[in-house]
C-alpha cells in the first residue's frame, strides 16, 4: 500500500526512527519506495512535466568550476527552483510538506546539529541525450547543507536501456551504492564529503526533485563568510 494512504504521525515517526535514522547513521543514506502512491506521485510528475513542457527548466548551475570548463561535460540537467506554493505546484508543495515532516522527526536523532531550514526545491530534468552529472560532493566546503533528499519520478525506468543510475561512493567504504531513479522513490543522504556521487549518462528523460536541509550553525557561518568575501 502506498505509504501516504496510511501515513499517520505514528507511521511517519516509525519510518523516520526505525528506518531513516539508523540507515543514515550506519550507511549514510537511505531510500524508501512508494512514498506518495500512484495518484499523488502522478500529480507531482504531471506538474514537473508541465514545467518542462512550458520551458521553465534551464541549464543547471555550476558551483565554482574552472574557467573554460564546458558546463555540459560536468552536469547536463535542466533545473528550476520552486517553493511549492506557486500556482501549478500544489502537488509538489504536498510532497515537500511530507518530506519536511519526515526530516523534522529525524532531525533530533542525527547528532547534535540543529536541522531546521531547507533550500527551495530543485526540479531537475536530464533530457535523455546521454548527459549525466560527474562525480561530486554536494557540500564539500561547509556551505551548511546537511541532508540531501531526492524524490524520483520515472515510471518504467529500465537501467540497462535508460542508464541514469545515481552511484554513491560512500567515503571510506569498500563499495558503491547504485540507486535507480524510480518513480515515487525518496532518497536521503548526508550532503557532505561522506557521499560523493554521480549521475550516470541518461538515455531517457529523467525527472527528480531535490531539497537540501541545513545545519543551522554551519549555514549561518557560511552566510557570514560569504558576506565578508563579497
Ligand atoms: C545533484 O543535483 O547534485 C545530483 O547529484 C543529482 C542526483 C540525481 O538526480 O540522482
Amino acid at each position: 500500500m502506498p505509504i501516504i494512504e496510511q501515513l499517520s504521525h505514528t507511521d511517519l515517526e516509525r519510518l523516520a526512527l526505525d528506518r531513516v535514522v539508523p540507515a543514515l547513521l550506519t550507511h549514510g543514506f537511505y531510500f524508501v519506495d512508494g512514498l506518495l502512491g500512484e495518484v499523488a506521485g502522478g500529480a507531482v510528475l504531471d506538474e514537473v512535466k508541465q514545467m518542462h513542457g512550458s520551458g521553465a527548466l534551464h541549464d543547471g548551475r555550476l558551483a565554482g568550476s574552472a574557467p573554460g570548463v564546458h558546463r555540459r561535460s560536468i552536469r547536463g540537467d535542466k533545473t528550476a527552483w520552486v517553493s511549492g506554493s506557486e500556482r501549478g505546484c500544489e502537488a509538489i508543495g504536498f510532497l515537500l510538506n511530507l518530506i519536511d515532516r519526515l526530516i523534522s522527526v529525524c532531525a533530533g536523532r542525527l547528532g547534535n546539529k540543529v536541522i531546521r531550514e531547507r533550500s527551495q526545491a530543485m526540479v531537475a530534468c536530464y533530457p535523455g541525450n546521454g548527459a549525466g552529472y560527474v562525480k561530486h560532493v554536494d557540500n564539500p566546503n561547509s556551505d551548511g547543507r546537511r541532508l540531501t533528499c531526492i524524490y524520483y519520478l520515472n515510471k518504467n525506468w529500465n537501467v540497462k536501456e535508460h542508464g541514469g543510475v545515481l552511484r554513491i561512493f560512500p567515503e571510506g567504504k569498500g563499495y558503491v551504492a547504485d540507486i535507480k531513479p524510480l518513480f515515487d522513490r525518496l532518497l536521503v543522504f548526508w550532503s557532505d564529503r561522506r557521499n560523493p556521487h554521480e549521475v550516470q549518462p541518461s538515455f531517457s528523460t529523467r525527472y527528480a526533485i531535490t531539497v537540501w536541509y541545513f545545519d543551522s550553525e554551519e549555514r549561518a557561518e557560511a552566510k557570514r563568510r560569504f558576506k565578508t568575501v563579497t
